[in-house]
């Protein structure tokens, strides 16, 4: 029997979001084997109970109130959310935070050697999706009228059998669509992972855990980007180098044994670097320069 005083989240079991979900389960400090076979896996040092499931049903486990947290596709979220409020159902959650992976795009595209003419070339077709709800409500505020067929997986396969003129699916790469001739033609909707939280009054108890995981989660997404970066440069040209260094918190400046005028300037830069900044600051006159991965990062 599950103990209700422990917050429960639901993650997908196997699939696209697994891997980096478990990573970050990990990296917030949650001593937990994801690797088993079991569906639910007791967290070993925090009050955390996380159950394994098919992604589809995580957004009812998350409305029903059955599980405090999910992690899951915003595209499978608001999915689930336009069929229940089809069907009348509760569709309420509170979406805490993007997690900056699983991303990608919902997109209507069509054979490649179909002309395209704008949205009313797609007039009284026949769109395979996994996504009807999400499709319809798209093409209802163009008033496009089509029939959908719904396909739950290879849904590129669909115009090539004589299945459906057009195919409404998630494209990463572009490389599937590609593959099987087909071009993309509308973006409707974007995507990526997000932690959802239920809706209906959560114990005190359970909120701060839930605070916790949030400022962790907050430190590893944001640690994921940032950079640790030291550099030796004359302290004229400080304000120059801000201006090509955003930096989150105050940077230190320390004097150099043997220097009047440099300075090691030491900052956490919350950008990528690409080579073309580092040589700007090569050109600015800076040496020694370091680029170092940060871990965690705690405000
Ligand atoms: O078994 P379960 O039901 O849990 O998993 P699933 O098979 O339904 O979902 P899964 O694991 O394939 O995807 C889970 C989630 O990952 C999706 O709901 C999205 O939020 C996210 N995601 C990100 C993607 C993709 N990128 C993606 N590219 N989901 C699917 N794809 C598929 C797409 O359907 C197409 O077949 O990848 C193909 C296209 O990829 P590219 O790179 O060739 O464009
Ligand atoms: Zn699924």
């Amino acid at each position: 029997m599950l103990d209700h005083n422990r917050l429960r989240i639901a993650i997908q079991k196997s699939g696209r979001l697994s891997n980096e979900t478990s990573k970050l389960l990990k990296s917030c400090g949650l001593k937990v084997n994801l690797k088993q076979q079991r569906l639910i896996s007791f967290v070993k040092n925090m009050p955390i109970d996380i159950l394994r499931v098919r992604d589809d049903d995580i957004p009812g486990l998350i409305m029903e109130g059955v599980v405090d947290l999910g992690i899951i596709g915003k595209n499978v979220l608001e999915e689930e959310v336009l069929n229940r409020l089809s069907k009348g159902y509760n569709a309420k959650y509170i979406i805490l935070r993007k997690l900056d992976f699983g991303l990608c795009r919902l997109s209507i595209a069509i054979p490649i050697n179909k002309d395209y003419l704008g949205l009313n070339s797609l007039q009284n077709t026949c769109i395979a999706t996994s996504y009807p709800n999400l499709l319809k409500k798209y093409l209802d505020q163009y008033n496009i009228k089509f029939k959908s067929c719904m396909l739950n997986g290879s849904v590129e396969l669909a115009p090539r059998v004589g299945l459906s003129d057009a195919i409404c699916d998630l494209v990463s790469t572009g490389a599937t669509l590609e593959a099987n001739g087909i071009k993309e033609v509308e973006v409707i909707y974007n995507s990526q992972a997000c932690l959802v939280q239920r809706y209906d009054k959560i114990s005190i108890f359970k909120q701060t855990i839930i605070n916790k995981l949030l400022k962790r989660i907050k430190g590893v997404i944001q640690a994921k980007v940032s950079k640790y970066i030291t550099l030796h440069i004359s302290s004229k040209k400080l304000k120059q180098v801000f201006t090509l260094l955003p930096y989150i918190h105050s940077p230190t400046i320390l004097p150099l044994i043997g220097e009047t005028e440099k300075v090691s300037l030491h900052i956490v830069c919350n950008e990528i670097l690409f080579w073309e900044r580092i040589e700007k600051l090569k050109l600015l006159g800076a040496s020694s320069i370091l680029v170092l991965p940060i871990e965690k990062i705690m405000e």
